[in-house]
């Protein structure tokens, strides 16, 4: 019988697994290795944790894995129900939350390593989390995809730790009543993106896509519905769409450098987003996301011998 000890937790809505322990031994070496690693040699770990029956197609799993760098206080993999992400915002703050509730940090800032390179998550005293993130830029400006039953759809291609497409207007209003539509109409763009080529900057799959209505209520600048590569929505306003979505209103000059920018999710929670120009310039910045988290669950997930399920449903 294996045994998995996971800690769940959820921020703004977003649900992330930390696997504190029973995960797949990786060895060292780059993160990037770590996770080709997990994908080729132990995928049904990822499926049995995420998927149904023991998760669901929301939960976003993180492994924690020795870091490559000694500076870091842990190495994350991060892994949907169709497979795995570069960096995960919300589950930054979920397993910096998990990190505290172990005991295992203080508050204070402490370096985290992902597969698309290291972040600083600052834990504050109120227990807020800041991640300051990689890198981020946008790559495209006013590109059009046409899209099946829809018509000829405009947005930006931007990278924030995952690739998206981002949309300033949706046929639907961006309310959770709205979510399945808003899935229909997200996952429509997806496959349109796909099928007709539009790719990130070395023809990766941009697999997240991001909707957004300005000024939704007094206080938040921006709104957003994001959807994630295994076709469930973000909970949460999406800690690398909002970094994307920075780096987009960067580039433009539509924000100052250090100036707060308030990302609500389609549940009403909000992230605070703000960025630090790369080398002076706007084309490429350093964004900055803070969030709670709260922790839901300790478990032991068990895989039985016998279970027709050990690798969870495929999703
Ligand atoms: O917060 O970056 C994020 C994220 C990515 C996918 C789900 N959440």
């Amino acid at each position: 019988m294996r045994c998995i000890h996971a800690i769940d937790s959820h921020t703004a809505g977003e649900p992330t697994r930390v696997v504190i322990s029973g995960g797949p031994e990786l060895g060292r070496g780059p993160l990037s290795e770590l996770l080709q690693r997990l994908a080729a040699d132990h995928d049904d770990f990822r499926s049995a944790v995420v998927n149904e029956p023991r998760g669901s197609d929301v939960m976003v799993g993180a492994l924690l894995v020795v870091p490559e760098d000694p500076g870091c206080a842990t190495g994350v993999i991060f892994f949907n129900n169709v497979g795995y992400l570069g960096m995960c915002g919300h589950g930054t703050i979920g397993v910096v939350a998990t990190l505290a509730h172990l005991g295992r940090i203080r508050a204070g800032e402490h370096r985290i390593e992902t597969p698309v390179g290291v972040v600083s998550a600052t834990l504050h005293g109120d227990g807020k989390v800041t991640v300051e993130n990689v890198v981020s830029f946008r790559h495209r400006a006013g590109v059009t995809v046409e899209v099946p039953g829809f018509g000829a759809v405009a947005g930006e291609i931007a990278w924030g730790g995952n690739w998206f497409f981002l949309v300033e207007h949706a046929p639907f209003d961006l309310v959770l009543d709205n979510r399945d539509a808003l899935t229909d109409y997200a996952w429509a763009i997806r496959r349109a993106l796909r099928a007709q080529g539009i790719t990130g900057a070395r023809g990766e799959e941009i697999d997240h896509v991001e909707l957004f209505v300005s000024a939704p209520a007094p206080g938040i600048d921006s709104r957003n519905f994001v959807l994630c590569p295994g076709k469930a929505y973000d909970r949460s306003p999406c800690g690398t769409g909002t970094s994307a979505k920075l780096a987009c209103l960067a580039a433009d000059g539509k924000l100052a450098p250090g100036q707060i920018w308030r990302q609500e999710g389609i549940l009403g929670t909000f992230f605070e987003g703000s960025y630090r120009p790369l080398n002076g310039s706007r084309s490429q910045v350093i964004p900055s996301i803070t969030g709670s988290a709260f922790i839901t669950s300790e478990s032991k997930l068990i895989l039985q011998p016998g279970d027709p399920f050990p690798a969870g449903i495929p999703s």
